[in-house]
């Protein structure tokens, strides 16, 4: 009822379509006879109940029961808050999202690894512009990435809302995103791969960020043919120490594990009764090398012959205490440990899991890991009670590479057939847990065993029910979904295909997130939103109840500088605005109000170095400028409180009008300047 009272309070009553939804939403809280669960199913038709404009518009537009409960749940006035952040990652856009739910709002795309404009984000910040430095691959710029797994950062394994991480698949690097102005922070270049994927998950406490790799390659980088591919390719999983205090991932605190050349996949971190461990699946177990080019079978048939892969357990503290023990060796100047020594120092053991996996989730509690062989219709759950029991005994078994392998059985908890292509698994707090189904383009609700059994009715390690989403879904997210506390309130399905649900836009298709209603039990669980994703192709979210998130309103102080946490040096207060030659650099110190930039003229002459520092003045919420300078590649945002700098190099004589971009106040147009570039000779 809250939704309903916040209209009351807001007195827009007189909105005939918010009518329409109040009376439905009273018909059907009368008929279901319980006013606190306003997911209850209607006992008589919706739509017979509406009265005067309220039914004709819903006939008008052809709104079932189902549509208008949905609208209910998902409409959220101007000025109302959504309760949920998503995190989502924006594939190959190389950028975060932030949506609200349950109003599926895109509230801010976060640039991480893609320059941006809006943001002045890469395009002529020196702040922005040294962030990107830290992903530099090979000495070589590389100005984009493959967003796929956000991690938020946690306390006692519960989201705190302090940073967020992300990986970039597309060249093994890690990004730091605070959450204080949700701007990047640092990326760091994996420096021993190329590719990652079990990346990035978070420990418990977020002392460790796990980046696991993906594609395997000879870690020096160096050359070696593929018919070497079993003795010079290798995986690899990398811990990233991060510093909380500092904001940044601490590289020299860093270290790797070598890994057999089977392409890991996904990663989870252990919590409660299993933290201190980690889990990675992998795929390619074969080690098939492709070529279908000359006749040999192409990866999807070499990669998915054996009827097991293996999910490597991970043993954090033997791998920090043989890193202390300096049992690495320097790859590329970064520490790694040996296979050999991961094999022989309890530091990795794999599990046999069926076929093709893809995921690897950790329950809230930490008792079991689900795993999803993609060309399995099942789910497989391990006991980590049993898996460290088997450890313990000492396993019969190695790979070819000497790793010890544990019998399937002696660890396996249960099994469940949950359908066609199963990927990823979340949970809730009433004992179920949700798997996609990719190729049933459904999500399944299944019933965990063990401490969750009390939790619901329905009998342990059995499927309830699937609801089809549209189409082709990959993760799904929860709320708050990967704690150790799921909120069990929505789930996200993140669907790669969406034809037929949108007007056509061209042969590139949106993606089509649906928000599903989870909070009932048993069988009811309804898709009540689709949102068309036109902004990327998102792989993985996370959820975070939205008042864990303290963002500030204005930067803190005047003057301030986002990357250092300081006041910058070249902060300009009013009155302080100056010009000063140094040599050839010409030192701007500029400060930024509505509705003018000061100094409005700045002169130079050809051949000078340019430092341009904008200080926004203003303290008032909302309100950025930008800063445009024509020809030079330089557009900068600067919020209330900022110092920024660019810096360029004026190569051509000319006058270069320079002007702010965002529409700041009724004078914005007049919000501009003059650059003035004097010949060399005069
Ligand atoms: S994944 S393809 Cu998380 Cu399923 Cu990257
Ligand atoms: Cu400042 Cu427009």
């Amino acid at each position: 009822m809250v939704a309903i009272a916040t209209l009351n309070r807001r007195k827009i009553w007189a909105i005939a379509l918010t009518m329409a939804l109040v009376a439905v939403f009273a018909a059907v809280a009368c008929s279901s006879g319980d006013e606190d669960d306003p997911t209850a199913a209607p006992a008589a038709s919706a739509q017979g109940q509406l009265g005067g404009d309220a039914k004709s518009i819903a006939e008008r537009r052809g709104l079932s029961d189902a549509d208008i409960e949905a609208a209910l749940k998902t409409f959220t006035p101007t000025g109302v808050m959504d309760e949920y952040l998503m995190f989502s990652s924006g594939g190959h856009s190389g950028q975060l999202h932030v949506i609200g739910m349950p109003s599926m709002r895109l509230l801010k795309t976060i640039a991480v690894f893609t320059p941006e404009s809006w943001q002045g984000y890469g395009i002529g910040s020196n702040e922005s512009e040294e962030v990107l430095e830290g992903g530099r691959v090979n000495g070589d710029e590389v100005l984009w990435g493959d967003t796929h797994h956000p991690a938020l950062t946690e306390t006692a394994g519960e989201y705190d809302g302090e940073f967020v991480f992300t990986n970039d698949k597309a060249n093994a690097r890690v990004a730091v995103i605070s959450l204080k102005d949700f701007e990047t922070k640092q990326i760091v270049k994996n420096p021993i791969t190329l590719s990652d994927h079990g990346a990035t998950m978070v420990t418990p406490n977020s002392e460790w960020v796990i980046e696991g790799g993906q594609y395997a390659m000879p870690l020096s980088g160096d050359y070696a043919p593929i018919s070497d591919y079993q003795e010079k390719y290798r995986g690899m999983v990398t811990m990233w120490k991060f510093d909380r205090a500092a904001g940044r991932i601490d590289t020299t605190q860093s270290f790797a594990i070598e890994l057999p050349p089977y392409w890991q996949d996904l990663c989870d971190a252990g919590k409660l009764v299993s933290e201190g461990w980690f889990v990675c699946g992998s795929f390619n177990t074969e080690m098939a090398t492709g070529g279908n080019q000359d006749g040999n079978p192409p990866f999807e048939a070499g990669a998915s012959q054996a009827d097991m892969d293996y999910l490597h357990v991970f043993n954090i503290e033997k791998a920090i205490a043989a890193r202390d023990a300096g049992k690495t060796v320097q790859i590329q100047g970064f520490p790694v440990i040996p296979l050999e020594v991961a094999a022989s120092d309890g530091i990795l053991h794999l599990v046999p899991e069926p076929k093709s996996p893809h995921g690897a989730d950790v329950t809230p509690g930490g008792e079991y890991i689900v795993v999803s062989g993609k060309l399995d219709p099942h789910v497989t759950i391990y006991s980590f009670d049993k898996i460290i029991a088997a450890i313990a005994a000492g396993p019969a078994e190695t790979d070819s590479f000497g790793v010890p392998v544990l019998a399937f059985d002696d660890v396996v908890e249960a099994q469940v057939e949950v359908g066609l292509g199963p990927l990823h698994t979340q949970f809730d707090n009433k004992g179920y847990a949700y798997t996609s189904l990719f190729l049933d383009s459904a999500v399944a609700r299944w019933t965990l065993g063990g401490p969750y059994a009390s939790l619901n009715p329905d009998p342990e390690w059995s499927l309830i029910t699937k609801t089809q989403v549209h189409y082709n879904v990959g993760h799904i997210a929860a709320a708050e979904g990967d704690t150790v506390s799921p909120d069990g309130k929505y789930l996200v399905s993140l669907n790669k295909w969406s034809l037929d649900r949108f007007n056509l836009v061209g042969p590139l298709l949106p993606q089509n997130f649906q928000l599903l209603d989870i909070e009932g039990t048993g069988e009811e669980m309804p898709v009540i939103y689709d949102m068309p994703v036109g902004f990327g192709e998102p792989h993985y979210a996370q959820i975070i109840k939205a008042d864990k998130i303290h963002a500030w309103e204005v930067y803190p102080e005047i003057g301030f500088n986002p990357l250092t946490g300081e006041i910058d040096p070249s902060a300009t207060l009013a009155g302080e605005e100056r010009v000063e030659r140094d040599g050839n650099t010409v030192h701007v110190y500029m400060t930024a109000v509505r509705s003018h930039f000061t100094p409005e003229h700045v002169t130079v002459k050809e051949g000078d170095h340019v430092a341009w520092h904008i200080t926004n003045i203003e303290r008032g919420l909302d309100a950025t400028h930008g800063f445009a300078m024509p020809g030079k590649n330089v557009s900068l945002s600067i919020e209330p409180g900022e110092t920024i700098t660019t810096e360029f190099d004026v190569t051509d004589d000319g006058v270069f009008p320079f002007y702010c971009t965002e529409f700041c106040s009724a004078l914005h147009l007049e919000m501009a300047g003059y650059f003035l570039v004097e010949p060399s000779g005069s």
